[in-house]
């Protein structure tokens, strides 16, 4: 069914039938203290805003029969798929792989990795385990998305600058708009947050668009 979405820059028209809600690692490793947000020395309380909007249009979207799709990033427990290059870099507190009260940070399968309860997938909901920040670089999601017919995604998550923003940049160039969910997203550097929502509208929409939350979900109603 087509509905309108009041949108930067533009309101936009999509077909709830061809549209997935796409929600980004909101995952305990970012949320919670003890994880890998916190091991990199960030305040992971400025994650917390995310939780309650993206429960609102994960609620709008099951009711709606709309595609779910949630993504965790992770590795492998041998971390055969994390370059050395991501596993050096920095100066945590602990390292990827590393013990941590969470269990071993940024490890599948360990209870850090999982998704954050106010969010947990439904049985039945298609969830995506990534190596890299982009939901699609060695996942199966644009195999997912063209088998379901999907032309248009609605992205929350975190972080709204690396996570969220680099999935939408390989969605935008593999043809998908991206309505990204303000409000549903956050970052542990709020400016960061505020300037890479800005990026997604300016120059008309560059790669995607840009609402609120409550938009989404009048219009998903
Ligand atoms: N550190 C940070 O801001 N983000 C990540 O490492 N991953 C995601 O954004 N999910």
């Amino acid at each position: 069914m087509p509905v309108l979405i009041e949108a930067k820059p533009a309101p936009l028209v999509v077909d709830l039938a061809r549209t997935a809600l796409v929600l980004i690692d909101m995952q305990r490793d970012f949320l919670e203290p003890g994880g890998f947000g916190e091991s990199l020395g960030n305040d992971v309380s400025l994650l917390a805003a995310a939780v309650e909007p993206c429960r609102a249009v994960l609620a709008a979207a099951r009711a709606a029969g709309m595609l779910v799709i949630h993504t965790r990033e992770g590795h492998e427990p041998d971390l055969s798929d994390a370059p050395p290059a991501k596993l050096e870099r920095g100066a945590p507190t602990a390292r990827i792989g590393e013990a941590g009260p969470m269990g071993r940070i940024l490890i599948r399968g360990e209870p850090g990795h999982a998704i954050v309860p106010a969010l947990a997938p439904l049985p039945g909901e298609i969830v995506i385990d990534k190596p890299g920040k982009g939901a699609f670089y060695a996942t199966p999601l644009g195999a997912v998305l063209e088998a379901h017919g999907i032309t248009t995604l609605l992205v929350g998550g975190v972080t709204t600058e690396v996570c969220v923003h680099t999935t939408v940049r390989e969605a935008n160039d593999r043809g998908y708009r991206c309505v990204v969910l303000a409000d549903a997203c956050a970052s542990y550097v709020p400016h960061f947050h505020e300037t890479g929502l800005a990026m997604i509208a300016a120059q008309g929409g560059i790669f995607g668009w840009v609402a609120a939350t409550d938009a989404a979900v009048a219009a998903i109603r």
